[in-house]
């Protein structure tokens, strides 16, 4: 153990003892378990669950608990058309500046013509809170309050007046409701008020008879855009022993001065009356919520009949039913991988703890929780039938969160889907698929009324109303990629899966998203080379104009052409269709402009050499290293010399960025097969500079991509599998020198398991799930092998 943290160690035991009258270490967590303390004082300290549509969460105060809720369709706005009619008009002109260089002057012409009406999308908004009131805190000890991720309970636990109190919540897929049990370890102890508020426009009545809490809503008009949904959040009180009455105005004002304190907007006259418990032996609050959303262009749907349907399919369950099928649910897909990178003492401290002191070096089961809190998180907040993860997964306490909470497709959807099938997790991408074939159909209004072609397009935003126009500004918003981008998250779908009825279902995207390409793609003057225009690297400046992003033909733009129109013919030929459109695919691919090597060896970011010269020389975006990852254009041993120019471009941009930025660079150096450099990387994500007391991504503020791309980077560094090759431990980091890993996921349908000591590997077992014949490296020396479906290849590397 490094000195400097065994002074660490020894320091925050002391504190321990001094600060916390019981043991720290009375009860030692299971390991996939974050565990803390102390209540949440904050947000970013609270603990989330949920069930890819209703997420909270969860503060855990011994005398005021608070639950903020989500609900995964209560964004702002209705449906609309976004697209802005004068672009189709603007557009040869702005091409004919761009290629003149007068890049500001085509972002003036953009901005005045060419973005979306309005310019800025809908948000993604919180539901409101659940407030359940126990009095006073005073006198409680023995408090902890965690999250198992195994099993998907959270829970609180403490002693006051003698009596061990415990709640536990969950956010069950099955029940599709939220579920909190209150126990005494002494009958008749229970006794507190529980209420609903909400800063949307909303009102709550209450039922004694049925003993519910139902509040009603609608969503707000943002943007010029009305607010088209109803919602209704609904709770239920079951109480076992002692009674239950109206709460009154005291309970609601309570409520009202903890939302204060929480630093939530007070709402105090809609904090109606909710109920109180006394004397109860144990309860069960059951909490369903709905909208009235059912597609981004139908919003007819009736959330009091579904909310009155779960809560009564709810309550007829007992508790030890929730919970088991709760349970049993979410460990069908989340025991699916283990991980071991070694334990240490130091994961029996509370997680905050260890997050400040990851980066001493001797807790290498932190980035093992790291890894699985981002399979938890997925697993919570994609599943099938639901919306996709936004940049807060399904987690946001705000009418007005940061970038909206939406879906930002210019890296961040795409980075939170990166670890779903790496990571065995493959069900969770079917949020994902259904956005992208809904896309198509706005898309293709964007396409035809903005550049008068056929296919689809999507910017670099989109929202549950799948709007696709450009947005926010020329210097981020114009970039037409955002759904060709997305089509690749669905390549990586069927490659990992083999699945050619899903492969047929995707088709439509792929190939309208190149229909859109061969349409409008131009020449450039110089070389006759085919590119984009307008477009920009996305968000980075070009560094020939003076204040603009706007350029034509930017590397990744190629990059993902060059991957869009691979997979589209490959799938045509595949599925035996459109052999026509695949040559002009083809031909077109020929045309495109191709990877440059610039003056200081680096990967050329745009068509001219303008690295050296950028505005920002460690901008957070590292967008021509697409190539490298997530796409395999770029690669170690097949490109060596793009490799090794895409190892000085990262070079050059530096290794800290915002959170997203910094889980990419892992990423990208474990595809350079440099374990060490990834892994002095993941120190500093897994740092409270980018990672918060709950584990929360911080960009800053919270963004869960740096928690997808953080574990996708950690499972990249254990195996690859990109360019048919499966490849054991490419970049194994020292401080990993022993450990395992079962249930990881490889392209061509395999599942791999594999275990390795003091640096090397001993033995890899690789499933097959299709019985197609592939190949295995482990260091230099390569396998070919050849087993059936549902067999296995086992090799110690030797
Ligand atoms: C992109 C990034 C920002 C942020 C936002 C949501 O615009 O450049 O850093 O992550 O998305």
């Amino acid at each position: 153990m490094p000195s400097s943290f065994r002074k660490g160690l020894a320091y925050i035991l002391l504190a321990a003892v001094v600060i916390c009258p019981a043991n720290l270490f009375a009860k030692v967590a299971p390991p996939l378990t974050l565990f803390y303390t102390n209540a949440a004082a904050k947000w970013t300290e609270a603990l989330p669950i949920g069930n890819g549509r209703l997420g909270a969460m969860i503060f855990g105060g011994v005398g005021r608990e608070h639950l903020q809720l989500n609900e995964s369709t209560l964004w702002a706005g209705g449906p609309y058309d976004p697209d802005n009619t004068n672009a189709l008009a603007a557009l040869p002109e702005v091409r004919e500046l761009v290629f003149d260089g007068q890049y500001d002057e085509a972002a003036r012409l953009i901005s005045s013509n060419m973005m979306a009406v309005p310019l800025r999308q809908m948000p993604y908004q919180t539901l409101g809170d659940l407030w359940l009131d126990f009095g006073t805190n005073d006198g409680a000890g023995d408090y902890r309050r965690d999250l198992n991720l195994d099993t998907a309970v959270a829970s609180v636990s403490y002693t006051l007046n003698g009596v061990h109190f415990k709640r536990e919540i969950f956010a069950s897929a099955v029940d599709q409701v939220i579920v909190i049990r209150l126990t005494a370890d002494q009958p008749g102890q229970i006794s507190f008020s529980a209420g609903l508020t909400s800063p949307q426009k909303a009102s709550l009545t209450n039922d004694l008879a049925t003993q519910t809490l139902i509040l009603n809503g609608v969503n707000g008009s943002a943007r010029g855009i009305k607010g088209a949904l109803k919602f209704q959040a609904r709770l239920r009180v079951t109480t076992e022993g002692g009674r239950i009455s109206l709460s009154g105005p005291a309970g609601a004002s309570a409520m009202a001065q903890d939302r204060a304190q929480a630093g939530v907007p007070p709402h105090p006259e809609r904090a109606a009356d909710g109920f109180s418990v006394t004397g109860a032996n144990a309860v069960t609050l059951t909490l369903a919520a709905a909208t009235s959303y059912r597609n981004y262009h139908d919003v007819s749907g009736n959330p009091a009949s579904v909310t009155r349907d779960e809560i009564a399919c709810a309550s007829a369950r007992p508790y030890p039913k929730l919970l088991a099928v709760h349970v049993a649910a979410h460990q069908k897909l989340f025991r699916r991988v283990e991980l071991n990178l070694g334990t240490t003492e130091a994961m029996n401290l509370p997680t905050d703890v260890r997050i400040a002191h990851f980066a001493e070096g001797n807790d290498p089961q932190l980035a093992t929780l790291y890894f699985q809190f981002a399979r938890y998180l997925l697993i919570s907040c994609s599943r099938p039938g639901g919306q996709p993860a936004t940049l807060q997964g399904l987690w946001n306490d705000s009418l007005t969160p940061p970038w909206d909470s939406k879906y930002t497709i210019n890296i961040n959807t795409e980075m939170n889907y990166w670890p779903a099938e790496s990571c065995n997790l493959s069900e969770c991408v079917e949020p994902l698929t259904q956005m992208v074939l809904e896309m198509t159909h706005t898309g293709a209004r964007t396409a035809r009324v903005q550049y008068g072609a056929g296919g689809w397009v999507a910017h670099h935003n989109t929202d549950l109303w799948r709007a696709t126009a450009p947005v926010d500004g020329p210097n981020s918003g114009m970039w037409p990629m955002g759904g060709a981008w997305l089509c690749q998250n669905l390549w990586e779908h069927y490659l990992y899966s083999g699945d050619k009825a899903y492969l047929r279902e995707i088709y439509p995207a792929l190939k309208g998203a190149a229909q859109f390409f061969l349409d409008t793609l131009v020449a450039e003057p110089t070389h006759q080379w085919l590119v984009t225009c307008p477009s920009l690297s996305p968000e980075n400046s070009n560094p020939a104009a003076r204040k603009t992003s706007i350029t034509a033909g930017p590397t990744m733009d190629l990059e993902i052409l060059r991957d869009l129109f691979d997979h589209c013919t490959e799938a045509s030929e595949i599925l035996g269709v459109d052999s026509a459109l695949a040559a002009k695919i083809t031909a077109a691919r020929a045309r495109l402009a191709p990877l440059q090597i610039g003056s200081s060896g680096q990967l050329q970011e745009w068509l001219q050499d303008l690295d050296l010269q950028a505005h920002d020389l460690h901008h957070r975006h590292v967008s021509h290293l697409y190539g490298l990852f997530p796409s395999a254009q770029i690669d170690v041993r097949r490109t060596p010399e793009l490799a090794a120019a895409a190892k000085k471009s990262l070079e050059i941009r530096g290794d800290q960025a915002t959170g997203w930025a910094t889980a990419w660079r892992i990423n990208l150096w474990a595809r350079l097969q440099d374990g060490d450099h990834a892994y002095s990387i993941l120190q500093f994500l897994l740092s409270p500079a980018r990672t918060y007391p709950d584990m929360f991504d911080a960009h800053p503020p919270f963004q869960i991509d740096g928690n997808f791309g953080g574990a996708s980077g950690i499972a990249e560094m254990l195996l690859q599998s990109q360019n048919e090759e499966i490849s054991l431990l490419p970049a194994l980091p020292k401080a990993w020198a022993t450990g395992s890993v079962k249930g990881l996921c490889a392209r061509g349908g395999f599942v791999v398991d594999m275990a390795w000591k003091d640096g090397q590997l001993t033995l890899a077992t690789i499933h097959s799930r299709n019985g197609n014949p592939w190949h295995v490296r482990y260091g230099q020396t390569v396998k070919y092998f050849k087993v059936n479906k549902g067999e296995s290849f086992q090799w110690d590397g030797q």
